[in-house]
């Protein structure tokens, strides 16, 4: 297993560069954050090894959330740093429209050796945003493919994170999210989300109470008629919104559903995907399988970015018709299957297949669990969530300021040395999948430490 380096000095001209007090701040308008709150307090990270991340004075931080869901072998692996230096030195850019190169194939068929049974077919994207809107315009494009073409409505869950652009905030249903962009894409409805702390609350994995709840996809089939409907995208395990578990028998049951009304079932395995929950992908781990399934983040390890998209061979195969010389699916994008991206997932698929990452959260789970769960009666804990190596920990909010109190606790966390994610009033955990028993003692004490302090 891969080890943190012991000398963690950056050179000095590195960390003047870096240095938060010397750093013009204003130009950079960044994402998902609290600009004028950041730039009064920065929190910069200058390198990254194995669990860890420094920052530019040289500050040891445990790196609880994979960055952000998405170094599961964690920081600098060196078939992944090669792959990428190597690739870039040989091929820098290949222009992916009407051209190929080696590594995007060798890539395509590495990948189906694991995915679930039947998703052999798959088209890349630079990030999970992008790996949304080519699922959700395959999936109506499929059906008029097949001369089902009133079948354009689609469908995604309250509470589910899909991507920024226009078609994942559509089906997504993180309110922040979509309330200032306008009326979204037409047509598009919801069903229930499963999050239930009345009855569901500290369950250890996944609930007992809510199967049920993937009835409500009756309810929209009774209101829209099936034959409106294109496609359902959830997120196995959603993550954004402050990882909530699927209970028990509703994925099943979801897709069964789909099934009896031929409706398109789309996993989102975004976050879910690549070993995350101790199995390969969500789907494996449920025994659910997609029609089609969107991927990013672990499948380059983070390290350079890439989305992709799985579909079953039908869905392809409806597209490859009419006269040969034309294009099928008119999308993509300048940067898809950009052999940076292709050398790196090669090299990340290797370095998981060494240390047996894509299992490894099987072994580890119960470790994290009875560690997650031992925060149970801490102040204001209200419920613990965990599968796999993913966990949530929801505070009771401070009333009239929701959120304040994880982002404090994100703060604290901080200044001692752990990186964590909050969203809502829910801390997220997601340690890389190399993580051993003293890190997870760490990030859980560090928590609890912070919380009681406050208490
Ligand atoms: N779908 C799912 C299920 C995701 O989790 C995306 C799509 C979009 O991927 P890109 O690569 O476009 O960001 C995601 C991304 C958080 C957080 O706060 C989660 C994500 C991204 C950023 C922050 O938990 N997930
Ligand atoms: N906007 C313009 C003007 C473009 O020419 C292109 C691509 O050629 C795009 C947007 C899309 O960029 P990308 O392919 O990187 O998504």
């Amino acid at each position: 297993m891969h080890k943190d380096d012991p000398a963690t000095t950056l050179p000095a001209a590195a960390a003047a560069a870096a240095s938060s007090a010397q750093q013009a701040m204003d130009a950079y308008w960044m994402p998902f954050t609290a600009n004028r709150q950041f730039k009064q307090a920065p929190r910069m990270l200058a390198k990254a090894s194995g669990m860890h991340f420094w920052t530019p004075e040289g500050r040891q931080i445990l790196d609880g959330i994979a960055g952000l869901w998405c170094v599961n072998a964690g920081h600098a692996r060196p078939k992944i740093v090669s792959a990428i230096a190597e690739q870039a030195a040989e091929m820098d850019f290949a222009p992916p429209f009407n051209m190929g190169h080696p590594k995007a194939f060798e890539l395509a068929e590495r990948l189906i050796e694991i995915t679930p049974a039947g998703l052999n077919r798959v088209f890349y994207t630079n990030s999970g945003s992008e790996a949304v809107e080519t699922a959700l315009k395959m999936a109506i494009g499929y059906h008029r493919a097949r001369g089902d073409g009133a079948r354009t409505r689609l469908i995604g869950r309250e509470r589910g994170y899909h991507g920024v652009n226009f078609g994942g905030i559509t089906v997504g249903g993180i309110v922040g999210n979509r309330k200032s962009f306008g009326p979204l894409l037409p047509g598009a409805d919801h069903i229930r989300h499963t999050h239930d702390l009345s009855k569901n609350a500290f369950s250890r994995g996944v609930p007992e109470h809510g199967a049920e709840l993937a009835d409500d996809l009756e309810r929209l089939v009774a209101l829209h008629d099936a034959s409106t409907i294109a496609a359902v995208i959830v997120e196995p395990v959603a993550g954004s919104t402050g990882v909530l578990l699927p209970p028990k028998g509703y994925l099943q049951r979801l897709r069964s559903i789909c099934d009896k009304h031929g409706i398109l079932l789309i996993f989102d395995e975004v976050i879910t995907g690549f070993g995350r929950l101790g199995s390969p992908f969500a789907a494996t781990h449920f025994g659910v399988t997609p029609d089609l399934m969107t991927v990013a983040k672990g499948i380059t390890n983070g390290c350079v970015p890439m989305g992709a998209v799985f579909v079953k061979q039908a869905i392809h195969d409806a597209f490859m018709t009419g006269p040969e010389h034309l294009i099928e699916f008119p999308h993509g994008y300048t940067y898809s299957a950009h052999p940076l991206a292709c050398a790196a997932a090669l090299g990340t698929l290797d370095t998981y297949a060494d240390d047996g990452l894509l299992t490894r959260g099987t072994t580890m789970a119960p470790v994290f669990e009875n560690a997650l769960h031992s925060l149970k009666g801490v102040p204001h804990v209200i419920d613990i969530r965990n599968i796999g190596l993913v966990g949530g920990i929801e505070l009771e909010a401070i009333p009239g300021s929701p959120g304040k109190r994880a982002f404090d606790t994100f703060l604290e966390c901080w200044e001692r040395g752990v990186l964590i994610r909050t969203t809502g009033d829910t801390i997220a955990l997601s340690p890389p999948l190399i993580v051993e028993n003293s890190h997870i003692d760490q990030m859980v004490s560090t928590i609890a430490d912070v919380l009681k302090k406050n208490a």
